[in-house]
């Protein structure tokens, strides 16, 4: 059985580790969506994954939903992440970009002309959002159009090319944690009545004909899904997750993609519940591929689910966020740094470039 410290295949890439980096919404890039030089040294830093997962970063003006978030839309944003992958790997990492799109979690302030955000049905959501004057609700949606749904897709397919154009090593499409596709997946959120809607199959089918456009620029091998099936983040529901989520893992199987990705916990900040963990590993009985774990793993548990086949790797974001030589600690059992949630969003170089390491330490 794999340990967590032994290499992984992907595709053409070999991962030193099964320790991956989560993807960690960290609001520090400027207004036009483009990563600073912090994040060079932020993600460089952490360069001893085995494979990082940046933050969501939409994939379009439309996709964005919270203040100082970074996009790859524009040529300014493709050259500052360009700066990250060049000192990610100088530093002997690994880095994939994760695509994101909030659909109706988003707030007009933050949209092109003030627009109305999209998602697949006009329901608005029982969640906040953080603006230029703080938290706020989430403002009313409307309902992608046929055209508007072809042309999101258009939108992934540029995003993914801009992501190769910047030095990633591969994308992660983000489908998880009540954002648009999981806004299409979940029958809370879709009450279309068109082909994206109605039975799982039509609601897998957003997520699926994202995969083949960013298939149309990426080697199956470096593309992942992230998925959250018993999420209740952003004020999803699902009628049947356990039907939603083996029908998408089904049709996922036939793109043979590099991994899938599980956020196991129900909310984001909450421990696993046993459903939660059984869902996972019923999941895991359905996918082919190396499946990837998230959410609250310490190093003993997660050298336990390499140990019993429960994964084949381990997500871990706020540890990760606080240790940037998580592997080596965790090798060592080594004392971790705590996070400090006053500077997970938004801020500069404090609780984002400046957690020590264990060599300048004690
Ligand atoms: C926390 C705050 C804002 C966004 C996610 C992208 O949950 C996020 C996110 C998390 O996937």
């Amino acid at each position: 059985m794999a340990n967590l410290f032994e290499p992984v295949q992907l595709g053409s890439l070999v991962l030193a580790n099964r320790i991956f980096m989560a993807p960690l919404t960290r609001n520090r890039a400027g207004a036009d969506g483009v990563p600073g030089e912090l994040a060079a040294t932020y993600y460089s830093q952490r360069a001893s994954a085995g494979l990082i997962v940046t933050e969501a970063t939409q994939i379009s003006p439309m996709g964005k939903g919270y203040i100082n978030t970074p996009g790859i839309h524009s040529p300014e944003q493709v050259r500052g992440w360009r700066r990250v992958t060049e000192a990610v790997h100088q530093s002997g990492g690994r880095i994939f970009l994760q695509l994101w799109h909030v659909g109706r979690i988003s707030h007009t302030s933050l949209l092109p002309n003030n627009a109305q955000p999209v998602a697949p049905s006009a329901i608005r959501a029982n969640s906040q959002t953080l603006i230029a004057t703080g938290l706020a609700p989430v403002s009313e949606p409307v309902a992608l159009t046929a055209s508007g749904i072809n042309k999101t897709f258009d939108d992934y397919r540029r995003a993914a090319a801009n992501a190769k154009e910047a030095g990633f090593d591969g994308v992660e499409i983000h489908a998880a944690n009540g954002y648009l596709v999981d806004q299409f997946l979940k029958t809370g959120t879709n009450r279309r009545t068109d082909e994206y809607g109605g039975i799982a199959s039509n609601r897998v089918r957003f997520l699926t004909e994202i995969v083949e456009r960013v298939l149309e620029v990426w080697d199956r091998a470096h593309v992942g899904v992230r998925i959250s099936p018993t999420g209740g983040f952003n004020d999803m529901t699902d009628d049947n997750p356990r039907e939603t989520f083996s029908i998408t893992v089904d049709s996922l199987n036939s793109y043979e993609l590099g991994y899938l990705h599980l956020v196991e916990t129900a909310q984001n900040s909450k421990g696993s519940s046993e459903e939660d963990l059984a869902m996972s590993a019923h999941l895991r009985t359905l996918w082919k591929g190396l499946y990837v774990v998230n959410g609250g793993y310490d190093g003993p548990r997660g050298q336990e689910a390499l140990r019993t086949g429960h994964a084949d790797a381990v997500a871990y974001g706020r540890a990760f966020l606080a240790n940037p030589d998580l592997p080596v600690r965790l090798q060592l059992g080594a004392a971790l740094n705590e996070p400090d949630p006053e500077t997970f969003y938004g801020g500069g170089a404090a609780g984002y470039t400046s957690y020590p390491t264990l060599h300048f330490d004690r």
